[in-house]
């Protein structure tokens, strides 16, 4: 009734929009299902996109990125579902195993890439991180300084207290802590040396048309200044342009993630990619 009056309908606008409702929780329902049959079957598939290290000409680190078999559905609509139930538990633990089992099976040629794993922020708050992250590398015997973990601002944001509990964990682990998505949260920079934070990756909405963009331009260099004097290294995300490209360069980005370098692939792609 709220929603109806709100919207300044009338009492026949209720049905409909009972009606409507009722239809999304069933679609979340059967997505849930459906997650829950893709989990089972391991139908799900972990994708990579490289990193580009401009300073060593070489691809040194990977994200680690899901991908829903059914293209039509988006991979942020299944994690927004899942999050609603334990199934996000389950989609990042799958994740940890796939990523862990690809590093520890991977070539000599490859046994110093790194790669990072995104954690949404439920997963943050009720998953035990770093059991699930020292009981993966233990079962693939893999060593943990392989890995990093993307966090966003937001996520920390929530709790500070919990989350530097969590990272200075998993740090001890030997694992890489990287802050997400940065310059889209409200994070203080102080939150930057308490939580013990070693990259952060620059949002793509500050590197689109950096080179003709005065303000991204402006973030994007007080950024490389603050990094520097915290002793925080910085990837660039989303860079899709040579123009793009060569003006994070002159502001000293050296890490650089996007389209234009390369483009988010599967496993096998990937190691004829890096050895090509
Ligand atoms: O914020 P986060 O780094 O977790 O986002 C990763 C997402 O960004 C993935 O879905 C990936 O496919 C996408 N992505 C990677 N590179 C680019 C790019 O150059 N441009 C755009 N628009 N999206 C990208
Ligand atoms: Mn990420």
């Amino acid at each position: 009734m709220y929603h109806a009056k709100q919207n300044k309908l009338g009492g026949s606008a209720w049905s409909i929009f009972y009606e409507g409702m009722d239809a999304a929780r069933l679609t979340r329902n059967a997505l849930r299902a459906r997650i829950d049959q893709a989990l089972t079957n391991r139908e799900l598939e972990v994708w990579y996109q490289p990193v580009w290290d401009d300073e060593q000409g070489v691809f040194r680190r990977c994200e680690a990125l899901l991908r829903w078999p059914d293209e039509s559905i988006s991979i942020q609509e299944v994690i927004d579902a899942a999050e609603k139930s334990e199934l996000i538990l389950r989609l990042g633990e799958f994740v940890v195993d796939e990523v862990c089992s690809f590093l520890a099976n991977s070539s000599a040629a490859q046994a110093n890439l790194v790669v990072s794993i995104n954690i949404s922020p439920v997963q943050f708050h009720y998953q035990n991180l770093e059991h699930l992250i020292s009981d993966a590398c233990k079962r693939h015997k893999l060593n943990p300084s392989r890995l990093m973990i993307e966090i966003t601002e937001r996520t920390t944001i929530e709790n500070v207290e919990l989350a530097g509990k969590v990272l200075s964990s998993l740090k001890q682990l030997g694992v890489d802590l990287a802050l997400d998505d940065f310059g889209t949260g409200y994070s203080s920079l102080s939150i930057l040396h308490t939580l013990e934070i070693d990259w952060i990756k620059i949002d793509r909405r500050f590197v689109q048309n950096i080179h003709a963009d005065k303000n991204s331009y402006q973030i994007v260099n007080a950024l490389m200044s603050m990094a520097h004097a915290l002793d925080i290294r910085v990837i660039a995300e989303g860079v899709e342009t040579d123009e793009e490209h060569a003006t994070l360069r002159s502001l000293g980005v050296t890490r650089l993630q996007g389209y234009y370098h390369a483009r988010p692939m599967p496993k096998d792609q990937l190691l004829a990619f890096l050895s090509a």
